[in-house]
């Protein structure tokens, strides 16, 4: 008895859960109120073991790899987000069966009671999970109720589908109008129970469809919406970046062409990793918003971000952002401009007690880190940013406020901060937590982007193949990088001027041409003319390593159709 109606109960679970879900997408899209799914997922993210998320971290980044799945950040939010929704059906359904299944064992009445009783708790659960992320900041109450009134509406319909599959034939109705009339010859009695009884069966199919209607009308539109949005940062980007890098790089006379086929030197802000442990960023409103500054200084401060951009003069820095996470070769790296001020002025205006020796900075997602003040010191290159691209920072990647520190894997740099902890004790950051390394000091590291095997030259009688790519070492420059064919000699390559000497430096070898198949590699060494580790290792804990290597086979011009 009750193993069957659990049965009955998985279907109206899923039945209930998938609209609920749409609807609260669609108003996420439209006012911006929690959307339960993804804020439970967030949640998880953060209390689940460190090594159970980098576990399934690794697995995401290794799938996106292997399937060549595409832009690995873009790809993994996606490949999240399904999961999400996965989940939330998965518990919505399971919920179904236990409630339906203990109704049926108790032959209980009013299911509609226990199902509103179910969703209430359900609701404050998840009210206390949002709450944890951040309600929206601007309806805080309106999203509180919106919680838990649409977790009571799911309990309540979930009760509603168990009183009707429990009640006797004759109590479900045919959710089909009124007007349609029966096939003639009926006799009208006859007609009357045709109309008004159905199986347990169909009748489930029907409220299926109508459920599917709401499901795929609710999640089609916010769809709709979400492109939308997308079109508008994409349009945005399109008149100030463009395809083409932009006017006035400071390196723009370098007559190095990068080889056909190298990824952009100023990357695209549209195109710009993202990473973070967030399906819903993080909104951060402007009025409201202030940078604590407190603990062991002589001046507690809270700053606006108009203090910022007005008492401090504003410092533009090329930045090579990558993530630790990123394999050798990956796509989780990336260079813009950066503007912001600098963390010794602002400290300076605080007053730092003499026993101080670490910042805890605080972000508004609920990550951390920590940085040394020594380090601060050592290196005025340490900037809180507000700006990327000359705009402000978009809402994924840290409106209004992240921080740049030099030679760093991005682990240790947060965006959207909301305070500065001044303290004499260290404490590891987020991720250190979770087994990373605590330094996370950039590797060095080389990649070919491209064999440009369609773009042949002719040096003087002798045709070339143009090969290409970055090298790049945190803060430590580039001075050398070097390629090797088929495990021949390393030849050098030369070396366009980076934007910054922070930033990745875009090489290029022309290879004397031989037809076949051929194999590539590429090494780096960094300023001080240090080689690159080449162990192949993955990304945990301190960032990968390893030789860069891609094949190509080289066909003849002539040869060479189209
Ligand atoms: N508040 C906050 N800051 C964060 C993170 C985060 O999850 N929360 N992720 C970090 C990581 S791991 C990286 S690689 C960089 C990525 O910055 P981006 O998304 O702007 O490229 O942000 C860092 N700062
Ligand atoms: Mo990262």
């Amino acid at each position: 008895m009750g193993k069957r109606w659990g049965m009955w109960g998985l279907a109206a679970g899923l039945i209930v859960t998938a609209p609920l879900m749409a609807v609260q997408f669609l108003v996420q899209r439209l006012v911006g109120l929690p959307f339960a799914p993804f804020d439970l997922f967030d949640w998880l993210a953060r209390v689940l073991p460190g090594n159970v998320i980098t576990a399934g971290i690794d697995a995401i980044v290794g799938v996106i790899g292997g399937l060549d799945l595409g832009q690995t950040s873009s790809t993994a939010k996606t490949i999240e987000r399904l999961m999400a929704l996965g989940l939330f059906a998965a518990i919505g359904s399971a919920a179904g069966a236990i409630l339906f299944a203990a109704l049926a064992t108790r032959r209980a009445r009013r299911g509609w009671q226990a199902g509103l009783g179910l969703g209430l708790i359900l609701g404050v659960l998840l009210l206390l999970v949002s709450a944890s992320l951040g309600l929206p900041e601007i309806t805080p109450l309106l999203g509180a109720l919106w919680v838990l009134g649409s977790l009571a509406a799911w309990g309540l319909a979930l009760g509603w589908l168990y009183d009707r599959l429990a009640a006797p034939e004759a109590a479900r109705p045919v959710l089909r109008p009124a007007s349609e009339s029966a096939p003639a010859g009926m006799a009208s009695n006859e007609q009357a129970v045709a109309a008004s009884t159905l199986s347990r069966r169909q009748f489930l199919v029907q409220v299926g469809g109508a459920a599917a209607v709401i499901t795929v009308s609710g999640a089609g539109l916010g769809m709709l919406l979400s492109e939308r949005q997308r079109a508008a940062v994409t349009v945005a980007a399109a008149l100030t970046g463009g395809q083409d890098l932009p006017p006035g790089l400071p390196n723009a006379a370098d007559p190095l062409i990068p080889a056909p086929g190298t990824r952009l030197e100023y990357t695209p802000l549209a195109e710009h990793y993202r990473i973070d442990i967030n399906l819903v960023s993080p909104r951060v409103s402007e009025q409201t918003w202030v940078l604590t500054i407190d603990g062991l200084v002589d001046h507690p401060l809270a700053l606006t971000l108009d203090d910022l951009r007005g008492n401090y003069p504003a410092i533009d820095q090329y930045v090579t952002l990558a993530c630790i996470s990123n394999p050798v070769g990956g796509d989780l790296i990336g260079t813009t401009r950066w503007t912001g001020v600098s963390l010794q002025r602002v400290l300076a205006d605080a007053g730092i007690h003499d026993g101080a020796g670490y910042l805890l900075i605080r972000s508004a997602d609920g990550f951390y880190e920590t940085l040394a003040l020594d380090l601060v010191r050592a290196d005025e290159r340490i900037m809180l940013c507000y700006a990327w691209d000359g705009q402000p920072l978009t809402v994924d990647h840290g409106f209004p406020l992240r921080i740049y520190i030099p030679d760093r894997y991005g682990m240790k740099q947060p965006k959207w901060i909301t305070e500065i902890h001044v303290s004499a004790d260290y404490e590891d950051g987020y991720w250190v937590e979770r087994g990373w390394d605590a330094v996370a000091q950039m590797r060095t590291t080389a990649v070919i982007d491209t064999v440009a095997a369609q773009a042949l030259v002719d040096a003087g009688g002798q045709l070339r193949v143009p090969v290409g790519g970055i090298a790049h070492a945190g803060a430590r420059g580039i001075s050398k990088v070097e390629v090797q064919v088929d495990n021949g000699e390393w030849q050098a390559a030369r070396l366009r001027a980076p934007l910054s000497e922070t930033t990745w430096v875009i090489w290029r070898y022309d290879w004397p041409f031989a037809e076949g198949q051929h194999t590539f590699a590429v090494r780096a060494y960094d300023g001080d003319g240090i080689v690159q580790d080449d162990t192949q290792r993955g990304p945990r804990p301190s960032g990968a390593t390893g030789i860069h290597g891609r094949s190509a086979t080289l066909v003849a011009p002539a040869d060479q159709t189209g």
